[in-house]
This record gives C-alpha cells, sequence and structure tokens, in this order.
C-alpha cells in the first residue's frame, strides 16, 4: 500500500505497511482498485454525456465509491470487493450504451476501462500495480492527488446534496471529466495546475449546493445553546455529517423513550430549526472523531456513523458490537444499514430495538455550548458586527475552521484560540473548534468570540459571511479585510474547502499542523508563490505576524 492522503500520514511522507488510521493494506489497495475503476467508467461516461446522455445510476455510484475512500470513512474490505464487481457491472452499461448510441470505443486506451478480475487474488494482483506511486514524476504525481483529493472532498458534498434532493449534473461532469483527465499522460504541469485550480472552482459550487440543500430542507441555522449533559434514558449517539440520515432518525426514535445525542461533525444538526422540534434530541455527548475511542465507552447506548471518522476500537473495548455505520461508511463488525429504497426512508429499527436495551449515558460533562452562526445568522448580525469593528472593539476576526485530529502538535490550536487578543473573533466550521469551543473565551458585546458556523462544508458560510463584511466596508478586495487564515485540515473534505478558497482569491492561508506530504517541493511553491500559502510555526510567533 501507499497512501498519504491525509495530515497524519506516517512520518508526514506516506503509509506503506498499515495506515496510521487504521486502514489495512488490502483496503487500501482495493480503494486504489476501485479509483482506478472509477477512471475507467469515466472513460465512457463521458463520451455519453458529450451524446447527451447522462445515467443517473452511474453519477451516483462515482460519487459513492470516491466518498467511500475518504479517510475514516470506510474500512471494510468486503464491501470494497463488492463495490470493484458493482463497478465492472457499471462500466459494462455504459459501454454497451455507448456502442448503442453510435459513439467510439475502440480507441480508448485506459486500462481502467477494460480490465476485470473477478477473484478476490486477482484484484489484490492489480491494485499493486494501479496505486499512486504509478505516477513516476513527483510532481506530477503531485498535482494529480491534490486534484483526486479534493474530487473525493467534492463526491462527499455532493453525495449530502443527493440525499436531500439536490443534483447538479455540471458537478458529475466535472467530476468523470477529471478523472479522465488524470489518466491523460500528455498533460503538463501547467495543465494539472489549471485542472486543481478548477477543482477548486467546482469546490465553491458543491458547497453552494449543500448549502442549499441544507438550508432548504431544515431551514437556516440559528443561534443555539447545545446540552453537554444527558439525561436518563437510553440513548443513540449520531457521527458523520449527514442531515437526511439525522432526520430520519429523529423521526423513528421519537416516543421510543430512546434520546438522541450527536458526536463530532455532528453536532451542528442542533443548529436547524427542523430538528429543534424534537424534544429526545438531548445534546452533544463528547468530542471530537478521534476522542470516540474514549467517549463511546461511557456512553454505553448505540452509535451510528453516517461517514467519517470513524477511528477502529480498541482490542479492549466494550462497545464495539453496539456500533452501526450507513451510506459510505463501513467497518468490518459493525452493521451497516442498508440506503433508502424507492424513496423509503432507511430503517433504522434494529438500532432502536438495540439502544433500549442499554443503559442511559454516563455523564462526562456538563454545561453548554453555543453556535448557529451560519451566513444567514452572522449577516442578520452584521450591523452589530460592523459597528464593533468600525469602533475598535473588534479588531481581527481569526478563520481557525477545518480538522481536529489527535497529533500532539495540534495543541497549538488550544493555545493559539486562548492567547489571542480579546478584541478578536474566532470564525469557524469542521471539527478543528473541538480544540477551543469549550474555553471560556467570553463575548465582545454581546457577540461571541467563537462562531461556530457548522461542519466542514458550511465553510462555505465562512466564505458567505466574508463576502458581506467585503460588501459592508466597501472594499474591493476580500483580502482587505481583517481577516487572518489560520486553518487546520486532515482529510479530503478540507483540501475541496482549501481549493475553494482559493479559488475565491482568498490570499494568505495558514495551513497546519503541518503541510501534506503529498505536496512535493515544486507543488508547494506554485502555491506559496500564487496564493502565499503557509504553514505555522509556535503560538507566540505566529501571533506576533498575524496581529
Ligand atoms: Fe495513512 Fe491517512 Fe491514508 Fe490512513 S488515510 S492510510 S492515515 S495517509
Ligand atoms: Fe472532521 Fe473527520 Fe475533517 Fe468534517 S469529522 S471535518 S476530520
Amino acid at each position: 500500500m501507499f497512501c498519504y492522503q491525509c495530515q497524519e500520514t506516517s512520518k508526514n511522507e506516506g503509509c506503506t505497511i498499515i495506515g496510521v488510521c487504521g486502514k489495512t493494506a488490502d483496503v487500501a489497495n482495493l480503494q486504489d482498485l476501485l479509483m482506478f475503476l472509477c477512471k475507467g467508467i469515466s472513460h465512457y461516461t463521458m463520451r455519453l454525456r458529450k451524446l447527451g446522455i447522462e445515467i443517473c445510476e452511474i453519477d451516483r455510484f462515482i460519487v459513492d465509491s470516491l466518498f467511500m475512500t475518504i479517510t475514516n470513512a470506510n474500512f471494510d474490505k468486503s464491501r470494497f470487493i463488492t463495490r470493484i464487481l458493482m463497478a465492472y457491472e457499471m462500466r459494462n452499461a455504459a459501454r454497451e450504451r455507448l456502442i448503442s448510441a453510435g459513439g467510439k470505443i475502440d480507441d480508448i486506451k485506459f486500462d481502467g476501462a477494460h480490465w476485470i478480475g473477478e477473484t478476490e487474488e486477482e484484484m489484490a494482483e492489480k491494485a499493486l500495480k494501479v496505486g499512486i506511486l504509478t505516477s513516476e514524476n513527483i510532481d506530477i504525481r503531485s498535482l494529480r492527488e491534490l486534484t483526486t483529493y479534493g474530487l473525493k472532498g467534492m463526491a462527499a458534498y455532493a453525495e449530502h446534496a443527493y440525499n436531500l434532493g439536490y443534483t447538479d449534473s455540471k458537478i458529475y461532469s466535472f467530476i468523470q471529466k477529471t478523472l479522465v483527465d488524470l489518466t491523460d499522460d500528455t498533460l503538463s504541469i501547467n495543465d494539472l495546475t489549471t485542472l486543481v485550480l478548477e477543482t477548486g472552482k467546482y469546490g465553491v459550487q458543491v458547497m453552494a449546493l449543500l448549502d442549499r440543500a441544507n438550508t432548504s430542507s431544515y431551514g437556516n441555522p440559528e443561534i443555539t445553546k447545545v446540552n453537554l449533559g444527558v439525561r436518563n434514558n437510553p440513548g443513540i449517539l449520531i457521527s458523520g455529517h449527514d442531515l437526511k440520515d439525522m432526520e430520519e432518525l429523529l423521526k423513528q426514535t421519537e416516543g421510543t423513550g430512546v434520546d438522541v445525542y450527536t458526536h463530532s461533525e455532528m453536532l451542528p444538526a442542533h443548529y436547524y430549526p427542523a430538528f429543534k422540534k424534537y424534544s429526545h434530541f438531548v445534546g452533544n455527548y463528547g468530542g471530537a472523531w478521534w476522542n470516540q475511542i474514549n467517549d463511546f465507552e461511557t456512553f454505553n447506548g448505540v452509535f451510528l456513523f453516517t461517514t467519517n471518522c470513524i477511528v477502529p476500537p480498541r482490542k479492549n473495548s466494550t462497545y464495539g458490537d453496539r456500533v452501526y455505520t450507513t451510506g459510505a461508511s463501513g467497518f468490518g463488525g459493525f452493521k451497516h444499514i442498508e440506503d433508502r429504497n424507492d424513496g423509503h426512508p432507511k430503517d433504522f429499527s434494529e438500532l432502536i430495538e438495540h439502544a433500549k436495551r442499554c443503559s442511559a449515558p454516563t455523564e462526562i460533562e456538563n454545561g453548554e455550548i453555543v453556535g448557529g452562526f451560519a451566513h444567514n445568522q452572522v449577516i442578520a448580525l452584521s450591523d452589530k458586527i460592523v459597528e464593533a469593528v468600525k469602533n475598535g472593539a473588534i479588531r481581527k476576526f481569526f478563520v481557525m475552521g477545518g480538522c481536529d485530529g489527535r497529533v500532539r502538535g495540534r495543541n497549538y490550536y488550544t493555545e493559539f484560540a486562548e492567547k489571542l487578543p480579546n478584541d478578536t473573533v474566532i470564525l469557524t466550521a469542521g471539527c478543528a473548534k473541538y480544540r477551543y469551543n469549550k474555553l471560556p473565551l467570553g463575548d465582545i458585546n454581546g457577540i461571541p468570540r467563537v462562531l461556530d458556523a457548522g461542519q466542514c462544508n458550511d465553510s462555505y458560510s465562512l466564505v458567505k459571511i466574508a463576502l458581506a463584511l467585503k460588501d459592508a466596508f466597501g472594499l474591493d478586495d476580500l483580502n482587505d479585510l481583517p481577516i487572518v487564515y489560520n486553518i487546520a485540515w486532515y482529510e479530503q473534505k478540507a483540501v475541496i474547502v482549501l481549493l475553494a478558497l482559493l479559488s475565491l482569491g482568498v490570499k494568505n492561508i495558514h495551513l497546519g499542523p503541518t503541510l501534506p506530504a503529498f505536496l512535493s517541493p515544486n507543488v508547494a511553491n506554485v502555491l506559496i508563490n500564487m496564493f502565499g500559502i503557509s504553514g505555522i510555526t509556535t503560538v507566540d510567533e505566529d501571533l506576533k505576524v498575524f496581529m
């Protein structure tokens, strides 16, 4: 195996024996093979698109497959084998359709468009020949992987939007066109750099689509106090990012005596008006994703992963038989709830019955945290915010969104938040917030010093907020705002968020805790020269520069 797609990759070089995340070599290789086959399928679907033919089932399959390969989403080998067999079927269907529509197929040379290996051994053997390292030039490899990870993040957001009935054929088309481009050995470094930037442009579009899907379905997030304590009923702890799953779980648990709590990235579900009406939607339990191996021990109930981030349970864990996955997520040994069929909701009855047999959660903290500062809510407060900036009460904003992770260096973000002067405000989205969202940072004239817009995909809100402030201050350039970007990344959704910010012209982003291993020195230099991207140093040094 070779995988360097996330921030925790071994030695900041690459995982080669087993993933730091726990992904085994066979699963990593099958993920490479699935990506290879998605590129093969796309060779046919792009030709079909040129003939005006779109196959929704395949669009969905590709998006879902990409999502399954995101860090910490799916560790289940059997799901990847099934998926690869499905990929052959999809590819055959696309090929047949192209032939019957009079399209050409004999000039498609890419091996992924033809290769079939039915047995596990054949798959394993082929997988070794199609991984990341097959791009020998390190700059080409770097640009291809940067684009690939952007596509994976894009696929995740497209999938959430799809689940709420929102699709955009241009996004599917871009993903498939780009998958084909990634197999084109004639593309130069310049061509691939252009592709990276284009990926960011579509990143903005997919986040806008998901924002529309979420807010049209569940209302605009509003200022909300989220309870951190527990009640005396058995509970289900739901994690991941999928709001459709959240809705269906809340509906199906209503009146059952089972409470529902959020973990990690599902916390922002509390900010949506449509979910607040459920009295059994109790609060948020625990911290960021990587804390699950502790938090799940004391929750005592049942767990539902709707997406990443899953951490393999410790050997002596007590909760492994109470965990369920759904959607793109999976883990060998956890039960998987099947997708919705023909417009019917998912069936969560098994896990609800399971939860009824469990004890109530053990309280690990109490109190409340405040969130819900997505674009609509912040723009409603913009007069107050602009006034606070004009009269000097707020000197600077710090965008500290992104991901959390388990490496020790991430203490930087807690210390950074603690040491920020009192006349600064943190704008955040994603699970990075768990590094500082429970600190007593206070408020400025009633404006909390941490404004949480929501999940990582709600980073789009941070952009809308910045654009609204730019207008309010009558500025021509986003970069003239008193905003510093100090972003933490971990997995591939953070990559699409970063590329989206770059495509909007945001400059001088600080990226930590380390720069991605998949950026070759030359590619890193391009990003530094074009966009002023840089890493982080120490809190004290960085604060001197930022303030
Ligand atoms: Fe390693 Fe990250 Fe890949 Fe897991 S996802 S194998 S930790 S680089
Ligand atoms: Fe977090 Fe996985 Fe990225 Fe969604 S839950 S931000 S890491």
